[in-house]
């Protein structure tokens, strides 16, 4: 961690001609179970992890913002002044930043002052891990020390989401951010996102890791197809509104659901509602088996999951099946589900630690043969949620 500081600092002094002041860290996230139920008002689950972004900065006296990050070699410093609104060109990675600043001004916080910012990330690009959040909040934290903001860590959260709605055009839930902004060693977060309560669960797994499979699939055309999954549950919901006083589908039980599901007008919405139904339900359940210590039956809800996501909320593709699938299979391991939004990205598995060589001997091989290119394995750490390094 020093070393990426060390290298990012020389980075700093090479770009902006001086010393940083300060050294930030934000997380990315996996989440355990509760998938695309966030915007539909249930639960998840997820865990901050100790991948993410570096970020090292100092305050300007004039108004220019000055932003480098070591991921984008094609891109050079982009520079804007701090009071100017506008986004930048579609794509671009400071649309994030000025995201952020935007929203934070919305909760009535000024800036006056420029700033320099210089950023670097081990999250593999577009695998799912939500490296987008993880900069969102490294943003809202490097903001919140330059110019000493009082402001509640929810507003940071908040402000990552509101970025991604209003300036990066991505209608998520609150759940990424979340994740990053709350994470804390060793705990996953069990967020009701309709009442937004929330309780930090420790994840004791005995023996067994969580092991991160990256598809390496790009995520092409994921936005659009996840706006339309948001889209088709609040579809749902308004065809079940002839009937039922709800505003969420995760007001609902599968009872309820398959007792009123003909209200709902094609087969292919209503599938998109009992995923949403159904997950919530898995959260709940999984959560309880955790703290039961009962892995065996938390692994059968991450199986249960997948198949969901699959087959009625069809974000999984062939990639993230052939992990997940194959990895269900392996002795030692208690259950495997894709995890984040979908469309490519990364799936997980609940391994014994002494399997996870077999994993990623057999997962491995079946993906070269099946896709043509090979899946990459990392053991998941639970990590702290974004801060400041010093
Ligand atoms: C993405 C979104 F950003 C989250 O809000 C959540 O909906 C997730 O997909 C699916 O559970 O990561």
């Amino acid at each position: 961690m020093t070393d990426a500081y060390q290298a990012l600092e020389k980075v700093f002094e090479s770009k902006f001609m001086h010393k940083p002041t300060d050294r930030f860290f934000s997380p990315g996230r996996i989440n355990l179970i509760g998938e695309h139920t966030d915007y539909n008002g249930g639960h998840v689950f997820p865990a901050a992890i100790t991948i993410g972004t570096y970020g090292v900065a100092r305050l300007r006296d004039d108004t220019t913002v000055k932003l480098y990050s070591t991921n984008f070699s094609d891109t050079d410093i982009i520079s804007f002044s701090i009071e100017n609104e506008e986004k930048l060109a579609r794509g671009s990675w400071g649309n994030y930043v000025k995201g952020v600043l935007q929203a934070m001004r919305g909760y009535g916080n000024h800036f006056t002052k420029g700033f320099e910012l210089a950023v670097t990330g081990n999250i593999p690009n577009a695998s799912g891990l939500s490296s987008s959040s993880s900069l969102e909040l490294l943003v809202g934290v490097t903001l919140q020390k330059l110019y000493n903001l009082k402001i509640p860590r929810l507003q940071l959260v908040a402000s990552g989401q509101r970025s991604e709605n209003d300036f990066v055009g991505v209608n998520t839930g609150i759940m990424d951010q979340f994740a990053i902004g709350f994470g804390e060693k060793n705990h996953a977060i069990y967020l009701d996102t309709n009442t937004m309560i929330y309780e930090m669960v420790p994840v004791n797994l005995g023996q067994n890791v969580i092991v991160i499979m990256n598809t390496n699939k790009r995520r092409e055309l994921a936005d659009s197809k996840y706006n339309d999954r948001v889209r088709e549950t609040q579809e749902a919901v308004f065809d079940l509104q002839k009937k039922l006083k709800i505003q969420y589908l995760g007001e609902l039980d599968s009872h309820t659901f398959e007792e009123n599901q003909q209200l709902v007008h094609n087969d292919t919405i209503r599938r998109r509602a009992r995923h949403a139904v159904t997950e919530n339900e898995r959260a709940q359940l999984a959560v309880k088996a955790l703290k039961a210590n009962d892995l065996s039956y938390f692994g059968q809800l991450l199986n249960a999951s997948h198949e969901s996501l699959k087959n009625d909320y069809e974000v999984t593709g062939i990639e993230l099946d052939t992990l997940a699938e194959t990895a269900q299979k392996v002795p030692g391991v208690l259950g495997a589900r894709m995890t984040g939004a979908g469309f490519g990205g990364c799936a997980i598995a609940l391994v014994d630690r002494n399997h996870v060589a077999d994993l990623k001997t057999i997962v491995g091989r079946a993906y070269r043969e099946k896709i043509g290119y090979d899946a990459s394995f990392y053991v998941a750490e639970i990590g702290q949620g974004a801060h400041w390094v010093g």
